[in-house]
């Protein structure tokens, strides 16, 4: 009975709130319609002409990172990050699978949300890409010279890392929190009507090695046991604060969609990480238990190695004073987004009637004047009208993400009455509105996150596409839609289809990073301890039931092709060094009856696949990369014997 009229009331809510957006908003706003052939000629890209820049897009329930170019929106490469990838045997390889390694064992897929480019002086340096895995927490870093997941870290104590990646201005650190608040301690069996006892929540600050690029899990953060959504670093002035977004600050642990929209107010995290990153360095964190992985490719063999750390340094901000703020934000806020100046700190109140621009100014101001409404946990909550300094009115139903033209405007989609609204910074009024189709979810402006946006692009990253494609089935993609941002009027250029779910992107100007780009592995670096690097080296070793196959590739041929002598129950791993040292000279590899899949060999490149015969017989293998005229004479045969068999090993290559 109570269950029926919560229901109830649930309906009742979310009638009213179609309600008021037919009153309050009416019919959709007119799309901008640019005369088409001027729209396709801004897009146009040549046969042969490069894009303007390299978008990247999260996959979101893909695991994956897609590449693209603007203005094309034509799709590069599919970078797989937390996901097995059936195209390029990431996740199947021996060299690669330790980066899917987490304290849950090996999971083959994750949920990857949000991209974040390395920055220097809070500008994208065309350095490394991080994305975070939002169910089995994680984040990682992928090389921009390879387009490749280099590393991988586990974040300890979180329930989902959402707010995260996001970089501070110098890529010290990559933020993350616990999207979910969880028991602390590691697998405490508890009642879960104990959650204001037993659950807390977490902010995680991973340090980047300038360097190398290496991540490594800092410290974290205690918190209240509120969910922590998204976060952004600050810039400018602001540069030594991050920010992240809180909802159900009710605390609730059921039926979350009504209780944790009880209050007014949530708030947003105000954390200055460089007095945090002080207090840890003086002793102030205690160490506290943790299991998590991390996984990094060895420079050196090319290897992903796994180490499990079994501790972690923990602030409570009752030891900590100073650090760290609540500012009250209406009302479950999404999105934290900070302007170019780094002045504005911009909430996404998803359920909120306005978009509530906080000052940094006013609030260091207030937090001189001790103008606290409370202290939680340790942490003052600042009174909401001492930090407040426009609210956005009629911004639409359901603002979410918000970012900027560094000419002084703000654009934020709104997902319920599924449009974008171009606002100004001065005034906090709307001066442009255009629809989305449909229901936009986050937005990426070209630059629109750093202190020097290019007011040129935006793209809409919308949820459902309805009608704007041929349909394929009940479940619809989700599309991108770019928009000119150039003028005072946005004005939509294209609409295409994307990989997986894409919940945010990041895009820089091509010429950051398209010299930098690997062309081929050099083969004298290969350092693989099981590389061959000419093929009079290739050979087939016998230890026990282990048997290596040290293979070479090259046009046309795999070298040995022929190998007799392996039995029932042994495990043979094909070690494939392609040997070409051109461009795009890849190879791949597959054999009939492996629960490997394939593995594609780049130029120089050592990668492993390891088989476990069943049945005897004659089992042939084969180049699965088109590689030359003869790609299709690329191919060999293993001859395999009962368990006891005395056929000894052999191996050749054209020889009698
Ligand atoms: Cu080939």
């Amino acid at each position: 009975m109570i269950q029926k009229t919560t229901i109830w009331k649930v309906s009742t809510v979310l009638l009213g709130i179609g309600l008021v957006s037919v009153l309050m908003y009416g019919c959709p706003s007119q799309t901008e319609m640019l005369d088409t052939g001027d729209a396709a000629q801004r897009v146009y890209v040549a046969p042969g002409e490069y894009d303007e820049y390299y978008a990247f897009l999260s996959g979101g329930y893909s695991g994956q990172l897609s590449v693209w170019g603007l203005p094309s929106g034509r799709m590069f490469r599919n970078i797989p990050v937390f996901s097995q990838d059936p195209e390029s045997g990431y996740g199947y390889s021996e060299e690669t699978k330790p980066l899917l390694m987490t304290s849950y064992g090996f999971i083959p897929w994750d949920d990857s949300h949000h991209p974040e480019l390395s920055l220097t002086n809070s500008m994208p340096d065309g350095r490394w890409m991080f994305i975070n895995a939002n169910n089995t927490p994680r984040v990682a870093r992928i090389d921009l010279t390879s387009f490749e997941t280099v590393e991988t870290l586990e974040l300890p104590n979180t329930g989902g890392n959402h707010a995260s990646t996001f970089a501070t201005e110098n890529t010290e650190y990559i933020i993350g929190a616990t999207r979910f608040s969880i028991p602390y301690d590691m697998d405490m069996d508890v009642p879960i009507d104990t959650y204001s006892e037993n659950f807390d929540g977490s902010l995680s600050f991973i340090g980047v090695d300038d360097e190398t690029g290496e991540m490594s899990m800092d410290f974290q953060i205690l918190m209240p046991p509120y969910h922590y959504d998204l976060g952004r670093a600050g810039k400018g002035p602001s540069a030594d604060w991050v920010f992240f977004t809180t909802y159900n600050t009710e605390e609730a642990h059921t039926l979350l969609e009504i209780n944790a929209s009880e209050f007014d107010k949530d708030y947003i995290v105000a954390v200055n990480w460089k007095m945090a990153e002080e207090y840890v360095r003086e002793g102030r964190a205690e160490t506290v238990p943790a299991e998590y992985y991390h996984n990094m490719k060895d420079e050196n063999t090319s290897v992903a190695v796994s180490n499990v750390h079994d501790e972690v340094l923990l602030l409570d901000p009752r030891d900590a004073p100073d650090m760290i703020y609540f500012l009250p934000t209406p009302k479950s806020p999404h999105g934290v987004d900070i302007d170019p100046t780094g002045e504005y700190i911009v909430g996404g109140g998803k359920l909120a009637t306005v978009i509530p621009v906080h000052s940094f100014s006013r609030m260091l101001d207030a937090i001189d004047n001790d103008a606290f409404e409370e202290i939680i946990n340790g942490i003052p909550v600042l009174e909401y009208e001492s930090t407040i300094v426009g609210e956005v009115e009629n911004p639409g139903l359901g603002p979410l993400h918000t970012e900027f033209d560094g000419d002084g405007h703000a654009y934020t989609s709104v997902y319920i009455s599924s449009e974008i609204v171009k606002w100004s910074l001065e005034t906090f009024e709307v001066v442009d509105r255009i629809d989305s189709y449909y229901s936009i979810g986050h937005l990426m402006i070209t630059g629109g996150d750093t202190p020097n946006p290019d007011k040129r692009y935006m793209l809409g990253l919308t949820k459902t596409s309805r009608d704007r494609f041929l349909p394929t089935g009940p479940k619809q993609l989700h599309p991108a839609q770019l928009y000119d941002i150039s003028g005072d009027r946005m004005e939509m250029l294209l609409d295409f289809p994307t990989i997986g779910e894409p919940h945010y992107a990041q895009a820089i100007p091509a010429d950051q990073i398209r010299d930098n780009v690997k062309q081929i592995y050099d083969l004298d670096a290969n350092n693989h301890p099981h590389a061959v690097k000419r093929t009079a080296d290739a050979r087939v070793e016998r230890d026990g039931d282990v048997v290596r196959v040290y293979m070479t590739n090259i046009r046309s041929h795999f070298t040995p092709d022929n190998i007799e002598g392996i039995r029932v129950g042994d495990e043979v791993h094909f070690h494939l060094t392609n040997i070409e040292q051109d461009w795009d000279m890849v190879h791949g590899f597959a054999i009939k009856g492996s629960n490997s899949a394939e593995v594609l060999i780049a130029p120089g490149e050592t990668k492993t696949i390891v088989w476990h015969p069943q049945r005897t017989g004659i089992f042939p293998f084969y180049c699965t990369a088109f590689c030359s005229a003869l790609h299709q004479e690329m191919q060999g045969y293993v001859r395999v014997s009962p368990a006891d068999t005395d056929v000894p090993l052999t191996w050749r290559t054209g020889e009698d």
